[in-house]
């Protein structure tokens, strides 16, 4: 669906909800991979400093030749962390590397390159179409590896994250694998100061979003009518993103064919991040076809990396 669309659909909801793959236009991704160096947002550290330790014994656990697809891409930073094991395992390697943004695909290739015998491949896409694409030809005989990490995951309510990661299995054989990166759930406080914190970069990201709907839709708010809030809902197991209107205002969205209402203190809900438990990423990887091999956690910051492997589908004939 196209930013309009998505944006009509998020708004026909109550509260409205536009999705939060539209945070990353150049802008919100840069302010993102600030929010990645802040004390407070432990993921992006943690996961780095977890990868380094692991690479190896992930690489070592992978028949070459390797297709390796990462969904999410970012800087690439840690899909480099991957290439580099295996290269170093002398595993012939090829990449594929999915994300909305051009820069960060840009980015990532950049930083492939950089090792020897690897070859790369970019998709500007959404996951599943991107993955679909990676996929798409004949396969030699080693695994394939699909990363899907820096919590990329805790963007998707359970429902569509395991929709999602069926959607994954659908395209792997029997023994492929997944590397998933999950944030764990902690106390409250550090929560929210990961996602409200105290510089302000978390509230620019979030308001960043206006500003996208104002440019690229002709929307009309004003960015100082809304606020930025963050909540904890224990219940969900999930950190909510707000902006919340400022006064009782009307917001016209020309190019979504929108127009909406706000009372003061109503909000737009832009984001969950969902937080795990380590059986959760267990029960959704199984409900997904997938069975954990190996999870690794950072007690500190507490975030997982789970290894998975596709695991072959009842009563199906794949090839393996
Ligand atoms: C990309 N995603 C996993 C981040 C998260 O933690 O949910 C996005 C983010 N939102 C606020 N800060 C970071």
């Amino acid at each position: 669906m196209s930013l309009a669309l998505d944006v009509k659909a998020g708004f026909a909801k109550r509260p409205r909800s536009p999705p939060p793959k539209y945070f990353y236009d150049a802008l919100g991704s840069c302010l993102f991979e600030a929010i990645g160096r802040l004390p407070w947002y432990r993921i992006t550290k943690a996961e780095t400093r977890l990868l380094r330790r692991v690479a190896p014994a992930v690489a070592g656990a992978l028949r070459g030749p390797v297709r390796v697809v990462e969904l999410g891409s970012g800087s690439g930073v840690k899909l480099a962390l991957v290439v580099e094991a295996l290269h170093a395992r002398r595993k012939k390697t090829d990449v594929h590397v999915v994300d909305l943004s051009a820069a960060a695909i840009e980015a990532s290739l950049e930083r492939l390159a950089k090792i020897p015998g690897v070859s790369a491949r970019g998709h500007r896409s959404t996951y599943e179409r991107g993955l679909r694409e990676a996929m798409f030809g004949p396969r030699g005989k080693g695994d394939c590896l699909v990363l899907f990490l820096g919590s990329n995951i805790g963007n998707f309510d359970p429902a569509d994250a395991t929709r999602l990661l069926s959607a994954v299995r659908r395209r792997l054989r029997p023994g492929d694998a997944l590397l998933l990166g999950t944030d764990l759930v902690k106390p409250e406080r550090k929560l929210l100061d990961a996602y409200d914190d105290p510089l302000g970069l978390t509230a620019a990201f979030n308001l960043n979003l206006l500003l996208r709907l104002n440019r690229e839709l002709r929307a009309d708010f004003d960015l100082g009518a809304w606020a930025h809030r963050a909540v904890w809902n224990a219940r969900a197991r999930r950190v909510e993103m707000h902006l919340v209107s400022l006064k009782s205002q009307c917001v016209r969205i020309p190019g979504a064919r929108v127009v909406a209402d706000f009372a003061a203190g109503e909000t737009l809900w832009t984001e969950s991040s969902h937080k795990y438990e380590p059986d959760d990423v267990d029960r959704i990887a199984a409900a997904a076809g997938f069975r954990r091999e190996r999870r690794w956690v950072d007690g500190g910051a507490r975030f997982a990396l789970t290894l998975c492997r596709a695991v072959p589908a009842p009563g199906a004939e794949e090839d393996s």
